[in-house]
């Protein structure tokens, strides 16, 4: 396989609201972020992929554009964007900047112009429909609750945003809008940059005819099936990448729901013909229901085990995976798959870790996951921001889905601001994170859970990732091995092998709190096996072990 920097890259993901104030107005800006470049350069990170810094309403969080080319005033100026480059590059850190191109805002000029009139010249950058008997133009929900659709006045049509209502999506299908996305992406790499994580990139192809999707609990059709992996999103990826992409040298990633294993190879094949790797979901749905995310079930380990390993050995030598347990749309994972109680929280942070960062593919780490941050105790709606969790609760209680007290549950597991409130960088007020009035709440275990904290402690949760990180950089097997699941009916333990021209790793990682015996597999009976890292003072490999809670060791053969 073709050895590239972008398959040896460990990538670390900054929400720019929530990692650090320079100037105390309570938001996280780029001048927090180029104070900071010390701290990452020291965790050993090779490339920033930056959550929008774009000027926008801030409906959701940035991911709402009303001007590609301009930097959101909360955040700072162009000048401090160009700052923190700077900082980065001068370090050998790479910049990855989050491309929002299947909706912009509905503030963004093109969408102020296409809702003026039906002749406008910008009337179909956007998808506009007339509506059915009065009602929307097709049954579909939105992500973000209600209907997928927005009555326009001005005009008597609908428009479609996956999203809410103020991120109407773009009609991709016009080559005008083509033309435009492709020139302001070339726009940033002039500038420098290193690369882009495509938000939604797989729903930008809607089959034309937008049919009725199957009714859900809320109501609404699934849109799924109609726009996920959709009749023209490779010929659209393939122009991108001749136009742009491949006139540079980028890591490029598409955040892309709905994939399977079979798209995926089309997305990131090593031929390099559309994207170097996808976000894949499924690992991260195997909890979800009849009440989409929104329950408390447990990731069963087996399935787990299944899903990664068939993501493992299907792009093995085809195309190429993102690793990833957490990111600024998912609860913390410390508190979802491992465990956060004050006795488990830093052995099981530091198992979760090794388990994914001995995988195949690029591994994401996402701010705060390097200190073993968790889930938030959030008390009443009014302590939520996150506009899918508010919705979503208004939804499902006002239909009386879900009855208020569980959906608050729900909410405290689920929801997105898990991993939105501030980074902890000490045990100072706000967590060191601002001067001022957070715009979210601060986690109160900040006072145990800081980087001052973990920077001063050898056995940290920082120093393990920083450990992982180096190894990935001095192990080719651990970035180029094959990969094969070992005990796929086991409960509790996740143990795989990576092989890599008559190098072995083994990898045995404990889910539980319960001791779990395991014997040596036979291939390496007999033979001398070293620990390459392991997340209790004492592990070793032998015949028969017994692996302690939540206990994970890597041996070299
Ligand atoms: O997320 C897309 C996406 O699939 C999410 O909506 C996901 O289903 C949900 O967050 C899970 O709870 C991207 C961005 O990462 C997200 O932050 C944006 O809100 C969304 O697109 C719209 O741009
Ligand atoms: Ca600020």
């Amino acid at each position: 396989m073709e050895r590239t920097w972008w398959k040896e890259a460990v990538v670390y993901q900054i929400y720019p609201r929530s990692f650090n104030d320079s100037n105390g107005d309570g938001i996280g800006d780029l001048n927090g972020i180029t104070e900071k470049m010390d701290y990452l350069k020291k965790l050993g990170i090779d490339v920033i992929w930056l959550s929008p810094v774009y000027e926008s309403p801030n409906d959701d969080n940035g991911y709402d554009i009303s001007n590609y080319r301009g930097i959101m005033k909360d955040f700072g100026t162009m000048e401090d964007f160009d700052r923190m480059l700077a900082a980065a590059h001068e370090r050998g850190i790479r910049i990855v900047m989050d491309l929002v191109v299947n909706h912009t805002s509905d503030e963004h000029p093109w969408f102020v112009e296409s809702r003026k009139s039906k002749d406008n010249p910008y009337r179909d950058y956007y998808i506009w429909r007339e509506g059915k008997n009065g009602k929307e133009p097709n049954n579909w929900g939105s992500c973000f609750s209600g209907p997928a659709w927005e009555y326009d006045g001005q005009t008597d049509m609908y428009y479609l945003h996956l999203f809410s209502r103020k991120q109407p999506d773009l009609n991709w299908d016009n080559p005008k809008v083509r033309d435009e996305v492709f020139d302001m992406m070339d726009w940033w790499c002039q500038k420098g940059i290193d690369g882009f994580r495509m938000d939604v990139i797989s729903l930008i192809s809607k089959v034309p005819e937008l049919p009725d999707g199957k009714v859900g609990k809320n109501g609404y059709g699934d849109y799924g099936p109609y726009v996920c992996n959709g009749p023209h999103v490779h010929e659209y990826l393939q122009e991108m990448n001749r136009r742009v992409l491949s006139r540079y040298d980028l890591l490029t990633v598409g955040e892309c729901s709905g994939v399977t294993v079979e798209e995926a190879k089309k997305y990131a094949s090593l031929d390099g013909k559309e994207l170097n790797m996808v976000f894949q979901f499924e690992h991260m749905d195997l909890d979800g229901g009849e009440t989409f995310k929104w329950n408390e079930r447990k990731i069963k380990l087996t399935e787990l085990k299944q899903v990664l390993t068939k993501w493992q050995t299907s792009l093995m030598g085809k195309a190429w995976n993102s690793l990833y347990w957490c990111n600024h749309d998912q609860p913390r994972m410390l508190s979802r798959l491992g465990n956060d109680s004050p006795q488990y929280r830093e052995v099981s942070a530091k198992m979760l870790a090794t388990c994914l960062h001995m995988m195949q593919g690029t591994p994401y780490v996402y701010q705060g996951e390097e200190l073993g941050m968790t889930n938030v105790p959030f008390q009443t709606l009014e302590d939520f921001r996150d506009i899918e969790s508010i919705n979503a609760y208004h939804e499902l209680v006002g239909q009386g889905v879900i009855d208020g007290d569980t959906m608050m549950r729900y909410l405290r597991y689920k929801s997105r601001d898990n991993a939105r409130t501030p980074m902890q960088w000490n045990d100072s007020e706000n967590a060191g994170f601002t001067e001022g009035t957070p715009w979210i709440m601060v986690n109160p275990n900040y006072k145990e859970i800081n980087a001052e904290e973990e920077l001063a402690r050898e056995d940290s949760v920082f120093y393990y990732y920083q450990k992982l990180i180096r190894l990935r950089h001095e192990n080719p097997v651990i970035v180029y091995g094959d990969y094969k699941l070992l005990l796929p009916e086991h409960e509790a333990l996740y143990a795989y092998t990576r092989e890599l021209d008559g190098e072995t790793l083994l990898v045995i990682c404990n889910f539980s709190s319960e001791e779990q015996k395991m014997d040596l597999p036979e291939e390496f009976s007999g033979k001398e096996g070293t620990v390459l890292i392991s997340n209790y003072e004492d592990s070793r490999p032998e015949e028969h072990m017994t692996l302690r809670a939540y206990e994970a060791a890597v041996y070299r053969f």
